[in-house]
Parts: structure tokens; C-alpha cells; sequence
């Protein structure tokens, strides 16, 4: 990996941000050793198409296939620890006035290390909802059966995530749409920028004129418009950032 420079442009125009909005996507968890979503499944999943998967539909054909694929995931990520990009971001939140970020992952690293303003547009693997209800069920008997009961009305339990042909919650995306228009720089960070509504932000910023910067070893749908593109690891480049934003 040749040696990442961060621009000396680049460090005065966070450190000058008024506004500053952070998108992730599942490249920043590649690293806690979260498989990507793209990244070809593995195991059990291996003949599946994750897209296939993460949709209603797919959960009304093979309820428990689909509880335990979320089931095996959400093991995974409770065992996996955040890495030095997700304590990077929150490093930074704490150093810029007016700081969001808007996270596609389902995995709640960012919160385990330290993020606090932040908008899961996707949903979090660690909670779960009535599939027919919509509403967030914490608790409920264990009959062993899975995909587990809802206590209220016995209807499947389902991930509280969102899946593809289903609405992202109206609030955070709104607000993530409002942050991507008022900020003044944007970074994004480890997505493969494919899944809309979620890749159209950081265009959003670009119109309204902010600094646009990409952190992805691979290039994207993006990297060509984006104002910077460092091309690497975020567990290795925000550390990076943050050290020279810090010391500037
Ligand atoms: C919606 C939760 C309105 C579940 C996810 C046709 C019919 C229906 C819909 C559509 C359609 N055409 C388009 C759509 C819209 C669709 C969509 O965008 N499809 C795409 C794929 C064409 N979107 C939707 O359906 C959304 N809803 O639009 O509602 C609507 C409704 C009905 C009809 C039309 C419109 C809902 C999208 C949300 C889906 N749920 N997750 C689950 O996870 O199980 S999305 C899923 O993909 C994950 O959240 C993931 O985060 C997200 C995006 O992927 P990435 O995060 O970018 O991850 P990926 O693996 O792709 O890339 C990783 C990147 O990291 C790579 O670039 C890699 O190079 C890089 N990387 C690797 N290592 C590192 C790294 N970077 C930095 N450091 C490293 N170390």
C-alpha cells in the first residue's frame, strides 16, 4: 500500500468546517472483520445474493432461513470490535462544530465507539420488530420456534432493518438529506456507493458546493466527482486525518 498523503487543503477545510457530515458504508466494518456486503458470502450463505435476501419477500418464502442469516450476522458483529476507523469518527465528531453522521451499516460499531450523533438509515441488526405490527419488540417468549413470536399479536418477529424495496425511516432521511444540503464538507467513507436513496447524498453536498472526500481502497460511482479520493483502508486513513487535523 503506497503511503497515504493527506492534502494540506484537505486538513484546513475540516479543520474550517462549519458543517460536517460523515456517510459509511459496510467497508468501515471490513476491518473488525464484518464481512462487506458485497463481499462474496460465505458458509452457509454462500449460494445466496444477500440483495435476495434482505427483502420481504424473501423472509415470507423462508421465514427461518432468513431469521438465521440475520441471526448468524448479528453474532458476528457482537463479536466483532470496532476498529481504528470507527474511533477515528468519533475523534472527529468531538472536534468539529456541527458533526453528523449517516451510517447504512446495521452493526451499531459506530455507537460502541463512542459515535453519538448519528442516523442508522438502514435499520440496526441488534434490534427486531414485529413483521406485521412494524414495532420494535425487545422481548419475547422463547418457545425455540424461529423466527421467534411477537408477544402482542403471535405474527413473526423480523430484524429491524430495512430491506431493499422497503422505505428508509422517513425522519433520519430527511435529516440526512438536510445535513448533506447544509454542510460544507462530506466525507464518504467504505460504501460502494450502489444502494440509493443512501448514494445520492454525497451528490447532494457536491451541488450545494461542499468539499466532497472519499475514503475507499476501491474507486466508486463517486471518486471521480469527490473534491479528494484517498484511496486506502479507513482504519489505516482516518486515523491519518484525525492525527493531522489534530496538530495542523
Ligand atoms: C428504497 C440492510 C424506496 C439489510 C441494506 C428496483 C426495485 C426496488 C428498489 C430499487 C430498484 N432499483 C433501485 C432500487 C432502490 C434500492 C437500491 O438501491 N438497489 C440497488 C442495489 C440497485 N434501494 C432500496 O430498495 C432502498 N429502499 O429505495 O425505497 C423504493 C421502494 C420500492 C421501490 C423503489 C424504491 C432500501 C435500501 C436498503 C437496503 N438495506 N441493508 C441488510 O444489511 O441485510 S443495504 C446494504 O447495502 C447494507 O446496508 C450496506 O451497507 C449497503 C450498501 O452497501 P455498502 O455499505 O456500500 O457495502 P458494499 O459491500 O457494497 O461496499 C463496501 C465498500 O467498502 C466497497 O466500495 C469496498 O471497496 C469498500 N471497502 C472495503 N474494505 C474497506 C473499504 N472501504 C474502506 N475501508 C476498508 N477497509
Amino acid at each position: 500500500m503506497s503511503e497515504i498523503v493527506i492534502p494540506h487543503d484537505l486538513i484546513d477545510a475540516l479543520r474550517g468546517a462549519k458543517s460536517v457530515v460523515v456517510l459509511t458504508g459496510a467497508g468501515v466494518s471490513a476491518e473488525s472483520g464484518v464481512p462487506t456486503f458485497r463481499d462474496a458470502q460465505t458458509g452457509l450463505w454462500a449460494k445466496f445474493d444477500p440483495q435476495e435476501l434482505a427483502t420481504r419477500e424473501a423472509f415470507e418464502r423462508n421465514p427461518k432461513m432468513v431469521w438465521e442469516w440475520y441471526a448468524y450476522r448479528r453474532e458476528l458483529t457482537a463479536r466483532a470490535e470496532p476498529n481504528a476507523g470507527h474511533y477515528a469518527l468519533a475523534e472527529l465528531e468531538g472536534r468539529a462544530s456541527n458533526f453528523t453522521l449517516v451510517t447504512q451499516n446495521i452493526d451499531g460499531l459506530h455507537q460502541r465507539a463512542g459515535s453519538r450523533n448519528m442516523l442508522e438509515l438502514h435499520g440496526n441488526i441488534h434490534r427486531n420488530k414485529c413483521f406485521q405490527e412494524d414495532v420494535r419488540i425487545s422481548r419475547w417468549i422463547d418457545s425455540g420456534e424461529e423466527p421467534p413470536r411477537c408477544p402482542r399479536c403471535n405474527s413473526y418477529l423480523r430484524p429491524d432493518v430495512v430491506w431493499f424495496g422497503e422505505m428508509l425511516p422517513p425522519v433520519e432521511l430527511d435529516e440526512a438529506f438536510r445535513a448533506a444540503v447544509e454542510c460544507d464538507v462530506f466525507l464518504s467513507i467504505g460504501t460502494s456507493g450502489v444502494v440509493e436513496p443512501a448514494a445520492s447524498l454525497p451528490f447532494i453536498a457536491l451541488q450545494k458546493g461542499a468539499i466532497v472526500i472519499e475514503v475507499n481502497p476501491d474507486a466508486t460511482p463517486l471518486s471521480n466527482a469527490a473534491t479528494f479520493r484517498l484511496a486506502g483502508p479507513s482504519g489505516l486513513v482516518m486515523p491519518k486525518l484525525v492525527e493531522a487535523v489534530r496538530h495542523k
